[in-house]
């Protein structure tokens, strides 16, 4: 594919994370730029507000700011139904993501230079997996980067040493990209999640299998609803390694073996499922599935599992942060929709010798919440819950109290446990309402629970 940023004029809708390292990779390669942000109090950093002069600006646009303009990279936090979108759209401007731009420059460049990419999507699990994969591979001598919603924009990947970029891509970036090559590409899962963006769940399915539409294999989750490539995608179809907790000839399967269960791979054993460094069944899974990926980049799984035990796992999920009399406390702050938080209940209950405590709430963004009433009942004691959608909670699970602020949170959870018993932060929901985001929210739970250590200590 031939394409030059100096033969497109573009202009950068959104300047967080996504929008600065867009207008940073075109700026350093000579393109014409200019750049919006929807915030009226939004200030460009020290060297864009240099670099860029006057092409940046918040106030509303007119038809003539899209003169000359091809190209509109659209930020992931910003909506394709928004005015300005409908402006460019009008003006014959197309509309892409800063995925899709990798896509294009990626795709020009020779084939010794052009970086290989996997792509891994779903509604949890996405950075677990992107990471374990990058840190496979790297650890088996294939150089590889982790970029996308994981935190490094992809365009910061492009420039790098490295041979694979590993794609973590949420349903918002994949909306916005429609040429993107993948070596091997997964859906991890699906369940309710970002439906206040999407409207249904089945645009939101649209998004996240538009995954598939360039791969050249597709690593599918055995038992998981909406996850297999369909037909229009071919390639990715044709090329399927599947995974699954059942017995399986085929692919990657758990089978009893030597008294215990074991991940094996078309009948080679590789590791115990009681030997994984990572707790829970949905690990189980997630170390299937990144193996799978790792497979189709040329790592054999029986090379890449002696590497497990050295993979660190990203806080915030699931994380024992401490103990206090007999009483764990968890933080699943990650668990920002339904299904996370599910099998963070799953995953625990049995390793629980007490009661569990559940520290929930946020904002829901459009969940049915009902779904997890089920799990409330057979796994929960009680929910203390937070935030906008609190109420939610105590619609669907009577034994909910609710409460301001994390710190009356964990104070009332506190009262309520004793030795044995867990108090787990795993909100089915996002922290924008109360914190700054869910690393945020982990620390003021963390903060919250030393504090009252400490008082108890003290008093
Ligand atoms: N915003 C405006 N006006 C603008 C630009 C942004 O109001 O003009 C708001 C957005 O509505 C949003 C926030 O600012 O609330 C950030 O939006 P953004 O598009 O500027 O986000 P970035 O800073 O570029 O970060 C994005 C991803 N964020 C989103 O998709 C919302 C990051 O994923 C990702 O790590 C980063 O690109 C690099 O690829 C974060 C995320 O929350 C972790 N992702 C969602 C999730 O995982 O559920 C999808
Ligand atoms: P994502 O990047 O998709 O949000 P993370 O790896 O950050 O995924 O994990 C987010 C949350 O989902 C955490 O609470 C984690 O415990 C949970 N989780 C991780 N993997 C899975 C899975 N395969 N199925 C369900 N929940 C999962």
């Amino acid at each position: 594919m031939n394409y030059n940023v100096r033969e497109h004029s573009y202009v950068v809708g959104g300047l967080g994370v996504t929008g600065q390292a867009c207008v940073r990779y075109l700026l350093r390669h000579q393109a014409l730029v200019k750049a919006f942000d929807t915030r009226s109090t939004f200030a460009l950093p020290s060297d864009l507000s240099s670099a860029m002069g006057n092409s940046f600006t918040s106030a509303p646009l007119t038809p003539d700011y899209f003169d000359g303009v091809d190209t509109l990279v659209l930020s992931p936090g910003l909506s394709l139904d928004i005015e300005q979108v409908q402006l460019a759209k009008q003006c014959g401007v197309e509309v892409i993501g800063d995925v899709e731009l990798f896509a294009r420059i990626n795709g020009a460049l020779p084939p010794e230079q052009a970086k290989k990419a996997v792509g891994i999507t779903g509604s949890n699990g996405k950075t677990t997996v992107t990471l374990l994969v990058t840190h496979l591979l790297n650890a088996c001598g294939v150089k590889a980067i982790e970029a996308g919603n994981v935190g490094r924009p992809v365009l910061e990947a492009i420039d790098s040493d490295a041979d694979v970029v590993v794609m973590e891509l949420s349903s918002f970036q994949l909306e916005t990209t429609s040429s993107l090559l993948l070596e091997a590409a997964t859906i991890l899962n699906i369940s309710d999640d970002h439906l206040d963006r999407h409207g249904t769940l089945h645009h939101y399915i649209d998004a996240k299998h538009r995954i598939f539409k360039h791969a050249e294999s597709a690593i599918v989750w055995r038992d998981g609803e909406y996850v297999t490539p369909s037909v229009e995608h071919e390639s990715a179809r044709a090329n399927t390694v599947e995974y699954g907790l059942g017995q399986s000839q085929q692919g990657f399967s758990v089978q009893n073996a030597q008294g215990s269960d074991w991940v094996a791979f078309n009948n080679t054993l590789l590791i115990k499922v009681n030997d994984i460094p990572l707790a829970g069944t949905h690990n189980v899974l997630n170390v299937m599935a990144a193996l799978g990926i790792c497979m189709q980049v040329g790592v054999k799984p029986t090379d890449a599992i002696s590497h497990l035990a050295t993979f660190k796992s990203a806080p915030h999920r699931c994380v024992e942060i401490a103990n206090y009399g007999g009483v764990r406390f968890i933080d699943d702050s990650k668990a920002t929709n339904i299904g996370a938080t599910i099998a963070a209940l799953e995953g625990l209950a049995p390793h629980t010798k007490g009661k569990l405590i559940l520290i929930a709430g946020g904002d829901a963004k459009g969940a049915d919440m009902n779904s997890l009433a089920p799990y409330l009942s057979q796994h929960v004691a009680c929910v203390f819950a937070i935030g906008k959608d609190a109420s939610l909670f105590k619609a669907c699970f009577p034994n909910t109290t609710l409460v301001t602020s994390m710190a009356e949170a964990v104070k009332g959870a506190s009262s309520f446990a004793g030795n044995g018993d867990v108090v787990l932060l795993s909100p089915a929901c996002a922290s924008i309402d109360m914190f700054n985001n869910y690393m945020h929210r982990g620390e003021v739970f963390k903060q919250a629970v030393e504090a009252l250590f400490v008082d108890e200590v003290t008093s």
